[in-house]
């Protein structure tokens, strides 16, 4: 998919233009403002390319450290129809990952360089990661508010503008929406049943309300890398509109199933046609962040185990590529 952009553009390319030394930010600059893509053989500058390669990257680790919290409950679906729709929704998470490294590795940077950052707890992944699946309804749960916050973030980086991320932002994105909708019907038929599997429901969404409202990121006056992502049209929509938008639909949903959210300050606001809602405990997002949320170290441990667990495919598959190229060479020789 991604083959035709792995050249990487040259660093000496800003002074080709002799004489002319900035000509290469004033295209670059020029194309940002026209709306029109970047694309991996373009000249971009330094500070642009590093915050893609962060982004997208740490897009990626949550791709695949995402499918653990539900994976845990593959063997435990309550149906073979469940089941079959929990692994097809795994399966897509980490496939999301791959064309998201995909994008990553157009910046300049190898994948296993990313995955090394990873391992080592260098690289960030989302905070919502860390959070533990206690009961079926988790899962629901997950699709419904996790899965629905991401639709709702990653909507707008379909026209980020840089033109590989924006295009797997695209097939993504309706990955995501069937996922949303299969945990938002698995709640729902959990809703119509027995009072102990109501209580169950409610519970869940009581656990992962507030993680969930924090995954958009910190406050907009607290965000550093808002400035220039937005300038650069990497970020279409501020952590904390996006935040509000996802407020704003969500209610409605939780009218609909039957449930309530954590927040005795939530509050239809007629003024400004938007749900007030409380404060967000932004010290418990912090210390998730940094390392210390309630799963942070088994994630991080399964992951490293399952990287270690399968390099034999690795080394398979390049023994397997090696014998094919060699076979080629010797027929066209
Ligand atoms: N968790 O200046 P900002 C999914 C960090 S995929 C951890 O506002 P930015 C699918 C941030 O990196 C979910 N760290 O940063 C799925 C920065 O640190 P740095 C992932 C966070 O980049 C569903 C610092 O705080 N989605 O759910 C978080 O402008 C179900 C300051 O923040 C994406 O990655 C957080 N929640 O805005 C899979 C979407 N928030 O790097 C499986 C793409 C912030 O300077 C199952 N990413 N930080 O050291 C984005 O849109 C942005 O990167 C934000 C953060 C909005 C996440």
């Amino acid at each position: 998919m991604y083959t035709q952009a792995m050249d990487l553009p040259d660093p000496s390319a800003k002074l080709h233009v002799v004489g002319q030394p900035d000509a290469a930010q004033a295209e670059f600059d020029l194309k940002i403002d026209a709306d029109r893509k970047i694309e991996p053989q373009d000249w971009m500058p330094e500070a642009y390319r590093k915050t893609l390669l962060r982004q997208i990257s740490q897009h990626a680790h949550s791709e695949i450290v995402g499918m653990q919290p539900e994976g845990n409950w593959i063997s435990r679906a309550p149906s073979l129809k469940r089941k079959a729709i929990l692994l097809a929704k795994v399966q897509d998470e980490g496939g999301h990952g791959l064309y998201l490294y995909s994008a990553a590795e157009t910046l300049g940077q190898s994948r296993d360089t990313m995955l090394e950052a990873l391992h080592s707890g260098k690289a960030k992944y989302s905070s919502i990661f860390n959070y533990p699946t206690l009961t079926w309804a988790d899962v629901g749960v997950i699709g419904w508010l996790v899965d629905g916050a991401a639709i709702m973030n990653q909507i707008p980086i379909c026209r980020c503008s840089y033109g590989p991320y924006a295009r797997a932002m695209i097939r993504i994105c309706k990955e995501e929406s069937f996922h949303q909708r299969q945990g938002f019907e698995s709640l729902l038929t959990q809703m119509k049943g027995t009072q102990a599997q109501r209580d169950m429901v409610q519970d869940a969404v009581n656990r992962w309300w507030w993680p969930v409202l924090a995954m958009f990121g910190p406050p907009d006056a607290d965000s550093p890398n808002s400035a220039n992502s937005m300038r650069w049209g990497i970020k279409r929509i501020s952590n904390d509109d996006l935040r509000q938008k996802f407020v704003d639909a969500t209610i409605p949903q939780a009218k609909i199933l039957g449930v309530t959210v954590p927040d005795p300050d939530l509050e239809w606001n007629e003024q400004r046609g938007h749900y007030d809602y409380g404060a967000i405990d932004w010290d418990d997002f912090w210390a998730v962040v940094n390392g210390n949320g309630p799963c942070n170290k088994e994630r991080l441990a399964t992951r490293v185990k399952a990287h270690e667990d399968g390099q034999w495919v690795r080394d398979a598959a390049l023994a397997h590529a090696r014998k094919v190229m060699a076979r080629e060479l010797k027929e066209a020789a």
